[in-house]
Order: structure tokens, then C-alpha cells, then sequence
């Protein structure tokens, strides 16, 4: 499942919304979330479910966070892993035809997740972001030449880190076409409105 046609990736942690998480979610969902990461580092099945069921009522993929085998167990659309959890192609095998997205940070980290058979990426942090405590982002070259890792090997990229709709500007010029944000919706005091602001871009 290569997910091209999905633009605004929400990362849902309900920790860090502004306010009650479910609204939340069904807010950025209604207002043009099309991917859902579940991103919750504290064991939390019955919130997996709430989302799972929240998600699949608006017809978008639910993908677990680093937990490959909650992903399987939970029947959620795929699973998203990081440079330092499982490997990709054991994630990959582990899988079979759900989706694996991989986190990158340069070109070779894109090519490598792309023969190990991921579904997309993420890339980033593009801009600093307190979020995961990044305080460097990437230089318009740097995310220039990830996007052409990315059409080379024919994955979907998913910009992330510290992106609010004032960055969509620059980041349509280099070729980004596709975002995944956290806090521009989770702790706006309007998610709707955060998130359609977000997706006229996309
Ligand atoms: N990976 C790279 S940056 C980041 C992750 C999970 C955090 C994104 O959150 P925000 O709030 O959109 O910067
Ligand atoms: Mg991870």
C-alpha cells in the first residue's frame, strides 16, 4: 500500500492535544486529515481501538508507531518504524502486505528503506520542533535532495518536524508535496480550521 495519494499525516498522540483527544481527531479527520498515526509511547490498547474505529469511520489508514507487532495483533493498516527500532526489511517480513513507513534523515537512509520495501517516508525534522526535542532542522538543499531520493525510488515522502502553514510556502517550492504534523493540530484551539489551513496547500 504506496499511499501516494494521501497528503496530511497526523501523528495522534492524545497527550498532547489542547483539547479532548477524540474531538480532536474527528476535527483534523473532517477537516482533511488523510493518514493517522497512532503515536502513543504509554500502553494504551483500548485508545488504539477508539482511534482504529474513529479512523475507519472516515475511511483513513491508522498506522501504529514503532510497535510492528500491535500493528499485526490490532489489525491496523501498517506500522511506522525509526532509524534505531526494529529493522526495516524484519519489519517488512513481519508485515506482509500492510504498510511500513520508515523515518529518514538523509538520501541513503530513503534508498535503504526503499530496498528493504517500505511504503513511504518520513524526512525530517525539517524545521526545529520541541516536540521531539529537535532545535536543527534541514537546509532547503538538504530537503531538495531528499525529494529527489524519494521520486528516484519511487516512494512517497512525507515532510516532518515543526511545520505550520507558514512553512507550506518553501516546502511546496523544494517539491514537498506531502507533510506530517503533530502540534500545528493537536494543540490548536481550532483543529478544523488548523488543519484545512494546512491542507489548501496540499
Ligand atoms: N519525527 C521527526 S520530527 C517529529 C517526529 C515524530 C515531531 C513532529 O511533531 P511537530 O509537532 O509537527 O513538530
Ligand atoms: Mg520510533
Amino acid at each position: 500500500m504506496r499511499l501516494f495519494e494521501r497528503r496530511l499525516y497526523l501523528l495522534f498522540t492524545p497527550s498532547l492535544c489542547a483539547a479532548d483527544p477524540w474531538q480532536t481527531l474527528e476535527l483534523a479527520l473532517g477537516a482533511g486529515v488523510d493518514l493517522v498515526q497512532w503515536r502513543c509511547k504509554e500502553a494504551n490498547r483500548a485508545g488504539f481501538e477508539r482511534a482504529r474505529e474513529t479512523c475507519r469511520r472516515f475511511g483513513v489508514p491508522l498506522i501504529v508507531n514503532d510497535d510492528v507487532m500491535l500493528a499485526m495483533r490490532g489489525r491496523a493498516a501498517g506500522a511506522h518504524i525509526g532509524q534505531t527500532d526494529m529493522p526495516a526489511d524484519a519489519a517488512r517480513k513481519v508485515l506482509v502486505e500492510r504498510c511500513l513507513g520508515v523515518s529518514t534523515h538523509a538520501p541513503a537512509e530513503i534508498a535503504a528503506a526503499a530496498a528493504a520495501g517500505a511504503d513511504y517516508v518520513g524526512f525530517g525534522p525539517c524545521y526545529p520542533t520541541s516536540t521531539k526535542g529537535y532545535q536543527v532542522g534541514k537546509t532547503p538543499a538538504e530537503i531538495e535532495a531528499a525529494v529527489a531520493a524519494a521520486q528516484q525510488a519511487n516512494l512517497p515522502l512525507f515532510a516532518i518536524g515543526g511545520i505550520t502553514k507558514a512553512e507550506l510556502p518553501q516546502l511546496r517550492t523544494l517539491g514537498v508535496d506531502r507533510i506530517a504534523v503533530c502540534s500545528t493540530i493537536l494543540q490548536s484551539d481550532d483543529p478544523a480550521k488548523a488543519t484545512a489551513e494546512l491542507r489548501r496547500w496540499l
